[in-house]
């Protein structure tokens, strides 16, 4: 009797439940470097190196645990290259007599687990990814029959289910939320904590040349390559932000700062994505340092509302809105994506910087992903599946169950409401607000119209002109509508002439993308 546990590159976790579910003295661990994962979308140099680290790494954890892992390398001749072909060639080669996998956070892959019971003829028992804090089923019994899905209310479930930062039945502090002392913008000449950084070893090593061999024409910066791959140097990495940067998160979470890519944020989104870290040791370590008195508690609570909140709320967001979220297009945009996503030749300095991170670090931070890159996506009528795919390919922290909420839902609108309640939409003096990018950049922040205007103001108003019939009834953008019903008739021609001037000289698809 043997028992067969494939486990996914994002499953990095010693309690993972198929692990739980097996014993160690009848069962192997498949894991599996496969083209076809690497390739469905163009993935940034980095993001393939951290993860088959990663996933090496692991292995030998497990091996040194005392499990028996066959572990099939990228270029192992035999390597059949996709999940279906691996699953079927390991159940051969160990004579399986079952399989137990724990479900993929993707419909792609679920769909393929699907298959594998069929594929082999043995029985194949999939079964839920208890690493989150909610189950699918129990979100979408909370989403049933509700008008609108509020983050805040799930939130607040999310804490007393886990007795995350309460005391008793109250919100600790007082309050649920502190996210008004949140949107500070940044000081001039603060300093930021730099980031720990860790050596590669003679694996990372090893898998950095399969990545320049075999990837090398991907988008990206592959070196210097200083990721947590490990569990312990994980750990390093939760017990550095704890100290470091997060008794400044909540203040300057939603700041931007040339030339400063991290800030105050963790950078652990793309160890607990692949489960290296779990989210709920996460938010314990966060709670702990503010019991212990040395992180204030707007830090903590907003910190930890990203991963309570946020983070399990897209997840549950992305289960109940099926596979065809991602061809959701209410503003039926079309336009291709602009070359500089991927190339970063552009003179808005706010999205050369976003573009620069993203090459440099494979991670760039949230404002600049949803008021930078998703806004302007969006402003200009992007086609949302080639913004979902660039998203998906550049961020070491990107697989679809949470990028896609994001994308689709929270930065296009293009599910039409159902993650959020109106579109991240903003001009150019959001931007200036909470960045000290506009004062260098060629374009003028305060100028709508004429040559030198920052292209955000025009496109701005354009997009909310442009579609007064869906949104123009949407309470929260009134006072935007206002706002545009202010300027008189000739103003509002010259805004809409230059967005589209704007628009018209804005270059194609990136070549090879
Ligand atoms: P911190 O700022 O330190 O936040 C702490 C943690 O909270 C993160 O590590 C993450 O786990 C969680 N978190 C915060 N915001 C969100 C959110 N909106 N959704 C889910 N989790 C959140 N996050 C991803 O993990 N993968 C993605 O592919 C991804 N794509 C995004 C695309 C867009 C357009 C936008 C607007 C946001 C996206 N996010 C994504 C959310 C967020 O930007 C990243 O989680 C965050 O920047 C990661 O950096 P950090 O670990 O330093 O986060
Ligand atoms: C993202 C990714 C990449 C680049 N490569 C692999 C791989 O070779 N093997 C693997 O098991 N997983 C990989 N992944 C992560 C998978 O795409 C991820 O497990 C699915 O997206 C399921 O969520
Ligand atoms: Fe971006 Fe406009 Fe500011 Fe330039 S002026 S950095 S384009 S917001």
């Amino acid at each position: 009797m043997t028992c067969l546990v494939p486990l996914l590159g994002d499953q990095l976790s010693a309690g993972l439940a198929s692990l739980r579910a097996a014993d160690k003295a009848d069962t192997i661990v498949l894991m599996m470097e496969v083209a076809a994962e690497a390739t469905y979308v163009p993935h940034h140099k980095k993001k393939i190196a951290f993860l088959f680290s990663a996933m090496r790494h692991f292995a030998d954890a497990l091996r040194a645990a005392g499990w028996t892992v066959d572990y099939v390398a990228l270029d192992d001749p035999a390597n059949g290259q996709d999940f279906d072909s691996e699953v079927a060639r390991a159940a051969g080669r160990h004579a399986a007599t079952r399989i137990v996998t724990v479900e993929a956070g993707e419909w792609r892959v679920i769909d393929a687990q699907q298959r594998w019971g069929a594929l082999t003829g043995l029985p194949c028992t999939i079964l839920p990814d208890d690493r989150f804090l909610f189950a699918r089923a129990d979100f979408a019994d909370w989403a049933h029959n509700r008008k609108r899905l509020v983050m805040e209310d799930f939130y607040r479930l999310m804490r007393r289910h886990t007795g995350i930062l309460m005391d008793g039945i109250a919100p600790a502090g007082g309050q649920w939320n502190f996210d008004a002392e949140n949107r500070k913008p940044p000081k001039k000449g603060m300093a930021y904590p730099p980031l720990p950084a860790f050596a590669p070893d003679a694996i990372t090593l090893g898998v950095l040349d399969l990545v320049a061999a075999r990837f090398g024409a991907n988008f990206g910066e592959l070196l210097p390559f200083a990721h947590a791959v490990t569990r312990d140097q994980a750990l390093l990495a939760l017990d550095d932000f704890i100290r470091h940067r997060l008794p400044r998160f909540g203040d300057f979470q939603d700041a931007m700062v040339a030339g400063e890519d991290h800030l105050f944020h963790s950078q652990l989104s793309s160890a607990m994505n692949c489960g290296v870290l779990l989210p709920l040791e996460v938010c314990q370590a966060a709670e702990a340092a503010y019991r212990a008195g040395t992180v204030p508690i707007n830090a903590v609570e907003g910190f930890i509302r990203q991963i309570l909140g946020w983070r399990e709320y897209v997840r549950g967001i992305h289960w109940i809105a099926g596979p065809d979220y991602t061809a959701r297009n209410h503003f039926a945009a079309t336009r291709d994506l602009p070359a500089f996503y991927w190339t970063g030749e552009t003179d808005m300095r706010c999205l050369g910087e976003a573009v620069g991170a993203t090459s440099r670090h494979a991670h760039a931070h949230h404002i600049q992903r949803l008021m930078v890159l998703g806004n302007f996506a969006m402003l200009i009528g992007t086609d949302p599946v080639q913004i979902h795919e660039w998203f998906l390919a550049v961020y070491d922290d990107a697989y679809e169950w949470v990028e896609a909420p994001n994308v689709i839902g929270m930065s296009q609108f293009a599910d039409g409401g159902l993650m959020g309640s109106k579109p991240y939409a903003g001009g150019g003096a959001y931007i200036n607000r909470m960045s000290d990018y506009c004062g260098k950049c060629r374009y003028n922040v305060k100028q709508r119209t004429g040559p030198d205007a920052c292209p955000f103001n025009s496109l701005y108003w354009d997009f909310l002109a442009r579609h007064r019939d869906l949104l123009g009834r949407n309470n929260r953008l009134l006072r935007m509508y206002d706002g545009w019903d202010r300027f008189d008739a000739a103003e509002q021609a010259a805004i809409r002439a230059q967005a589209d001037g704007f628009m018209a000289g804005l270059p194609g698809k990136a070549e090879g993308y």
